[in-house]
């Protein structure tokens, strides 16, 4: 393929191959340079809040069915930066660092306009298999979010098929008492253009948006040749408690705009700036942290010096092998810092009923406020 470096075309189909046999857990695979990113998967819970504006204006809402019409435009317009944005950023889909077991990322976004400040919390709760736990607070506004993230692969007609293990809750509190709760489940990802070495990622089948409220977004993603032959298409039906039959109906590309079927009126627009998530300076930074953790590997792989980035890597890889062994010969093991692991997520088996998700039940990772968030 055309974006393969010709020194790089005999690594990059080897890596395929092997991609092709080890199936499961991609993260640890040795993949050609070209295609690094440097950018860690604790970063990217981040994608969750970049228009912030949509988030706070869940707040904001009248009413029931109006909530669940901010909560489904926020999460549409999240799904570009989730994601498009390497291919925006670095050319085409990359592979994201694998983060190690602790590995934290904290960050905001400013109050502006009254929109009150939005924070972010991330941790590393698992390495093998990677899963990553995430908080976003908008406290001003009474909005939270809660999720974990990890990946099963395969690999099928050339494309890596993903399917997202984990799910989000978002708690709204509401202005009268009380608070609604809404369940997120997670896209099924496909990565195609692999041969040609510039991956995209497509979105297939279906995820749901529960409310405590019994309102139900259903939203249906296609690639090229399906709905309107656009890739990047979605159509997403809203439905009142007790019914399946959708009350509303919007449809579009989730990285350009989308509309209310029935009436036209234009539902989300991320063509416009999105922002960035604001982290502190790498020198106040602990060592646990992501940018810094990784900062001698990503300024290699920015400036093209492969030998400093392996270098780099594998201190940080033996670092974490020799603190894994000195637990077991002392018997100790790992403690997460800011959250608490539960087997079974009972807001995500109460909503998941609603709508028969499947599996019935869900592990969870529960914040432990234990943090003080700052500008
Ligand atoms: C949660 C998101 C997730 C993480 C990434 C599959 C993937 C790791 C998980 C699902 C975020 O909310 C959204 C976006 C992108 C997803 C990544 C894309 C990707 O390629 C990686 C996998 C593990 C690879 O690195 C595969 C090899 C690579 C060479 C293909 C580009």
């Amino acid at each position: 393929g055309e974006a393969v470096p010709a020194a790089q075309k005999s690594s990059w189909a080897s890596f395929l191959k092997s991609i092709a046999s080890v199936s499961g857990d991609l993260s640890s695979l040795t993949a050609p340079p070209f295609i690094l990113s440097g950018i860690s998967l604790t970063e990217f819970p981040a994608y969750w809040c970049e228009r912030p504006e949509l988030f706070s204006d869940i707040a904001d809402a009248k009413d029931e069915e109006s909530r669940s019409i901010a909560v489904l435009k926020w999460f549409i317009s999240t799904l570009k930066s989730q994601y498009t944005s390497r291919n925006e950023k670095l050319g085409s889909e990359k592979k994201p660092l694998n983060p190690v077991l602790g590995e934290l990322f904290y960050g905001s976004w400013p109050d502006i306009n009254g929109r009150g400040q939005t924070n972010l919390l991330v941790e590393q709760v698992s390495h093998h298999p990677p899963i990553t736990a995430f908080y976003i607070e908008n406290p001003s506004k009474g909005i939270y979010l809660r999720g974990h993230n990890a990946q099963k692969t395969s690999f099928s007609g050339g494309s890596i098929i993903v399917k997202q293990i984990g799910h989000a809750v978002l708690t709204v509190d509401l202005p009268g008492g009380g608070k609604e709760e809404f369940l997120i489940t997670l896209p099924r990802l496909r990565i195609d253009g692999l041969w040609y070495g510039s991956p995209y990622i497509e979105l297939t089948e279906t995820s749901y948006i529960q409310s405590s409220t019994g309102w139900l977004s259903t939203i249906e993603y296609k690639g090229k040749g399906y709905f309107s032959g656009k890739s990047h298409s979605f159509k997403a039906g809203l439905s009142p408690p007790g019914t399946l039959a959708a009350r509303h109906t919007f449809e579009g590309t989730w990285h350009q705009t989308s509309r209310d079927a029935a009436t036209g009126a234009l539902f989300t627009d991320v063509t416009g700036p999105k922002e960035e998530v604001a982290v502190r300076a790498l020198d106040a930074q602990s060592e646990w942290e992501s940018r810094r953790l990784w900062r001698g590997v990503a300024t290699g792989i920015r400036e093209g010096d492969f030998d400093t980035a392996s270098r780099e890597k594998s201190k940080i890889e033996n670092e974490q092998r020799q603190r894994r062994k000195d637990e077991a010969a002392a018997g100790t093991k790992w403690e997460l810092k800011h959250f608490d692991h539960i087997d079974s997520d009972p807001v995500y088996e109460r909503l998941g009923k609603l709508f028969k998700a499947n599996p019935p039940t869900e592990d969870a990772y529960v914040y432990r406020h234990n943090y003080v968030l700052e500008p």
